[in-house]
């Protein structure tokens, strides 16, 4: 047998859940822990083994949960400790284990950390978080834009100074150079974890040690600086990382995620590496960049290339074996569903065949799966015809600052929104056909995708050619097979723009995986060489034409 390095996370298959949008259990419109209880069946029979909740904790939602006001509290849109306490129980009954976000770069501006520390200059606490004097002209201390539009830096009346927040203005930073922070941070994880959770996702990791502060490469609208190259990676992360290793991760059977922009391979090996002890893996943003990136996010156009996506996946494939883990997803609470953007949704049997050729794509490559909530149903964008019903503060905020700051058309902004924008994978989950998708028998909080007549669970459970059931059968298929998770990846056809296929190679067993993603036949010769061996899924019920793939056809053999 070859070496690998077997670890339960690499085996496991992460279920995302955005509880805000999964079941409201009290009609008040609101997801909340309640109702993720009562969805656990679906989830089992699924085949999931670790479920991810987007932020619980008590917070004023000035970016839903990712502003936190108290880390050892349940907001109380979402229920009580006690339902908490519940939940995890019933979780672990099913034999699924329980991942939580931890979202320590910032906190809450209502955070009693902050409150005290915009108090006065003196507070014990004000060193808590990043505070800066006016640069000479009475402005921000540089020119840094957040990643929600205006400037990275808010002034404080009463105490003269300036306080970072990379995110929105109750976002601050937390300085994590203080140790005083790092023990505030290590004590609430241990806190979690002795209730029994399973592990963190750690939202913008990399972004906990700053490099400096001073002025950033201008945007291309010329009105801010770009933070990037001086708040990730930054000199101290690792020391961080380890630290939080030494007095936390190291004491638990746990896994973690960390939440990486801006890294590589290479640093992800760093991150993540077999003996780095820091993190077991990393979320990766290059795929997410494949059709433009943050810096062309709002522009009304977002082309991508199948040989892009290739060679990204394939040097991280390449690059993590047998050194690192990787994470594999397709979308997530900040990102548009991927069927509307990687696959076909013109009609229904394309939006149904190449949103199960995307999962035999993805989610059999070395990693471990993070699958997000409906994107088993393959739940498509919503369509917004103007910026009103959206919730998302990064939308909003950049609909003001590209439309009426830098000229931009609202036709074009809108295109884009509905393109990229993060409200997609935030409206609510589509359980049946009944009143609001049957999420809630109240009020949504965010108005539901109109399709959800058409795409809802209940439809598609007892359809053995549902979406649903192709991923039901898809995950216990990577589960039969150890070649699945730790074989080695190699790329096939990489010039080919149409086709993604690669190998799986683990002692002497060999898995082949192609999948199709054009919407017509395409000649696929190398098919005729795996003839004989066995067929072990296809998104099709019949067997096509030898050495051909029809429309978004995905096939998977093994010998
Ligand atoms: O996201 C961080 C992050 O990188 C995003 O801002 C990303 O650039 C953008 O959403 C892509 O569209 C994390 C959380 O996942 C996000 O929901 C939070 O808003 C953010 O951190 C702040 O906590
Ligand atoms: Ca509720």
């Amino acid at each position: 047998m070859e070496s690998v390095h077997p670890a339960w996370w690499k085996e496991a298959v992460v279920y995302q859940i955005y509880p805000r949008s999964f079941k409201d259990s009290n009609g008040d419109g609101i997801g909340d822990l309640n109702g993720i209880r009562e969805k656990l069946d679906y989830l089992k029979d699924l085949g999931v083994d670790v479920l991810w909740l987007n932020p619980i904790y008590q917070s004023p939602n000035v970016d839903n949960g990712y502003d936190i006001s108290d880390y050892r509290d349940i907001m109380t849109d979402f229920g009580t400790m006690a339902d908490f306490d519940a939940l995890l129980a019933d979780v672990h009954a099913h034999g699924l284990k329980l991942i939580m976000d931890l979202v320590v770069n910032h906190s809450s501006d209502q955070h009693p950390w902050f409150i005290e520390s915009r108090s006065s200059r003196d507070n014990p606490k004000r060193d808590y978080y990043i505070w800066k004097d006016p640069a000479p002209d009475g402005g921000a201390p540089n020119n840094w834009r957040s990643c929600f539009s205006g400037s990275a830096w808010k002034y404080d009346e009463k105490t003269g100074q300036y306080y970072l927040h990379l995110f929105a203005e109750g976002q601050p930073d937390l300085n994590w150079e203080n140790p005083e922070v790092r023990d505030q941070v290590f004590d609430m994880m241990n806190f979690w974890f002795q209730k029994g959770i399973d592990g963190f996702r750690m939202d913008v990791i990399s972004m906990i040690s700053k490099a400096g502060y001073a002025d950033g490469p201008l945007c291309a609208d010329g009105l801010y600086g770009d933070y990037t190259d001086q708040c990730t990676n930054g000199p101290r992360v690792h020391e961080y990382l380890q630290e939080m290793n030494r007095r936390v991760l190291s004491h638990y059977d746990c896994m973690t995620v960390g939440e990486n922009a801006n890294v590589n391979p290479e640093l992800a090996c760093l991150y993540a590496g077999e003996d780095r002890h820091e993190l077991n893996m990393v979320f990766q943003f290059e795929l997410m960049d494949v059709d433009g990136g943050e810096s062309r996010k709002w522009e009304p156009e977002h082309p991508w290339k199948l040989t892009d996506i290739k060679k990204i996946q394939t040097r991280w494939q390449t690059g993590l074996d047998g050194k690192a883990w990787n994470s594999l997803y397709w979308n997530n609470h900040d990102q548009p569903r991927v069927v509307s953007r990687f696959g076909c949704t013109k009609d229904e049997e394309s939006r149904v065949r190449s949103a199960k050729m995307l999962a035999v794509c993805l989610y059999l490559m070395q990693g471990t799966p993070y699958i997000y909530q409906g994107e088993e149903l393959g739940m498509t964008n919503k369509h917004f015809d103007s910026i009103d019903p959206i919730n998302d503060v990064m939308t909003r905020n950049a609909y003001f600052e590209k439309t009426q700051r830098c000229g931009e058309s609202v036709a074009d902004f809108m295109k884009a929104a509905n393109y990229i924008s993060r409200e997609h994978t935030r409206t609510p989950m589509h359980w049946d056909d009944t009143a609001n998708a049957g999420f809630t028998t109240g009020t949504p909080w965010i108005p539901l995708n109109p399709n959800y007549p058409q795409i809802n669970a209940a439809k598609q459970v007892g359809d053995p050619d549902s979406v649903y059931s192709f991923y039901r059968r898809l995950l216990a298929l990577r589960k039969s097979d150890k070649t699945f998770v730790y074989g080695h990846y190699a790329l096939l056809l990489p010039d080919d723009e149409e086709i993604y296929a690669y190998t799986r190679t683990l002692n002497d067993e060999q898995i082949l995986v192609v999948c199709n993603f054009t919407d017509h036949d395409v000649p696929c010769p190398l098919l005729n060489d795996w003839q004989n061996t066995e067929l072990l899924i296809s998104n099709y019920n019949t067997p096509g034409n030898p050495g051909s793939l029809r429309p978004f056809e995905a096939v998977v053999y093994r010998k």
